[in-house]
């Protein structure tokens, strides 16, 4: 990558988003140059299982965008795609995958059109508040052109009412390049929501790592890495933060999760090492914790902020809620029931996912009994899914009052 100062530039996350073999890793390959199918069962299948990362830098040259590394032009924006899994059983990756994102691509097939994940993903892009979607149709070397026009129309018939609904439609090829560079003119156009001051920061978990290789000496050890999103406030080097619900341990059949708190050593944005952060973008912060805490990603689905400023962690929470007209995750089209007591739902609030048990149904707000604890930050957006014949289908989205 060539040289850049990425203080001096804006860092955003945009997610790819549709329904399973549209393209999106393809698409992710073509804007990035990575393949990010990288685990041996995803190849064996060709499917996208767990989220994909990649990072590109789009240059402008005398008006001509592109993302190649060896350009001499102005760099824009540093873009760190995410690529979500089309799978209909892959729904929690997917909306675990949407807290991080900034804007989103909305990949369809041009030869097969609107599909259930089309519609799940882009209303869980709604339940995550995504605001911003760029819509591409896909594989256009395969229709003719009135087969694109009738797509295209099919698109914005759908997107009428939606978060969508004055998205740009791009017809692409991602598999023969074309018009790419459009692609990135809309990514260029996304605005750049500036934070906040004064807020305390909150930072998501996406993924945690270690980054040393066996047998490094212990002088030259990194501390534990976490990956993911800072959604609020700033973060410093030097900052001693807050993880919760933390590090987890089975003690007489029985979890218990114990906050964590460590100095931040290090920060990067994409590749670029970085003294204080602000959202927008990937993040990654090296910590002094022991790696063994943040090794297999141990910590993904915490949240981080500064000492104290994080709620304590809780097992009941109440939410307020809005239901969606239909199922759409199934393509049956059928309508959303109520909430009954008892009945398991599958909640996706921020990086992480958990199931809870309904234990009181009010008139626009429910209570339910969490397997997994939360920190039940106010005003952040969960989506909630039911289950459908060992399916989870997102029925509707909330908020923790
Ligand atoms: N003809 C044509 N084929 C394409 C195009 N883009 C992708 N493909 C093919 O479509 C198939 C699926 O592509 P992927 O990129 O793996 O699809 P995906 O959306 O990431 O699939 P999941 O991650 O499993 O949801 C592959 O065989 C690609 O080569 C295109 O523009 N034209
Ligand atoms: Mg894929």
């Amino acid at each position: 990558m060539g040289k850049i100062d990425i203080s001096k530039i804006d860092t955003i996350n945009i997610g790819i988003v549709g329904h399973i073999d549209h393209g999106k890793t393809t698409l992710l390959q073509r804007l990035s140059g990575k393949w990010a199918d990288t685990h041996s069962e995803e190849l064996k299948r060709g499917i996208t299982i767990k989220l994909g990362y990649a990072d590109a830098v789009i240059f402008d040259e005398d008006g001509k965008l592109s993302v190649d590394s060896e350009s001499k032009g102005n760099p824009l924006r540093y873009v760190t795609f995410v690529d979500a899994p089309g799978h209909e059983m892959l729904m929690a990756t997917m909306l675990s995958g949407a807290a991080i994102m900034d804007a989103a691509i909305l990949v369809v097939a041009a030869n097969e059109g609107i599909k259930p994940q089309t519609q799940e993903h882009l209303v869980a892009l709604k339940a995550k508040k995504i605001k911003k979607v760029i819509i591409v149709q896909n594989k256009i070397d395969l229709i003719s052109k009135e087969q694109a026009v009738k797509n295209y129309k099919d698109i914005k018939e759908f997107v009428k009412g939606t978060i969508a609904e004055d998205s740009p439609i791009i017809p692409i090829s991602a598999q023969q390049n074309v018009n790419l560079d459009k692609v990135l003119q809309e990514i260029v156009n996304v605005e750049i929501v500036k934070p906040e001051k004064n807020e305390a920061p909150l930072f998501l978990v996406a993924r945690s790592f270690d980054i040393n290789k066996p047998g490094t000496m212990l002088s030259e050890l990194h501390g534990g890495i976490l990956g993911g999103a800072l959604k609020k406030g700033t973060l410093k080097i030097g900052d001693v933060i807050e993880i919760k619900p933390g590090h987890s341990s089975k003690k007489h059949g029985v979890y218990e999760y114990k906050t964590i708190t460590s100095k931040i050593v290090s920060m990067q944005k994409g590749n670029y090492p970085i003294t204080e952060a602000t959202p927008g973008g990937s993040l990654a912060i090296e910590t002094e914790l022991d790696p063994s805490l943040t090794k297999a990603d141990s910590l993904s689905g915490s949240v981080a902020s500064l000492e104290g400023a994080l709620p304590e962690i809780s097992e009941k929470i109440t939410i307020s809620y809005t239901l969606f007209g239909e199922v759409f995750g199934s393509g049956s089209h059928e309508e959303v029931a109520e909430f009954k007591m008892n009945e398991l739902l599958m909640l996706s609030m921020n990086t992480t996912i958990t199931v809870g048990k309904v234990v009181k149904v009010g008139k626009d707000s429910i209570e339910l009994a969490l397997k997994i604890p939360v920190v039940p930050l106010k005003k952040e957006s969960i989506g909630i899914a039911r289950n459908f014949g060992g399916h989870w289908r997102l029925i509707g989205f909330g908020e923790i009052i």
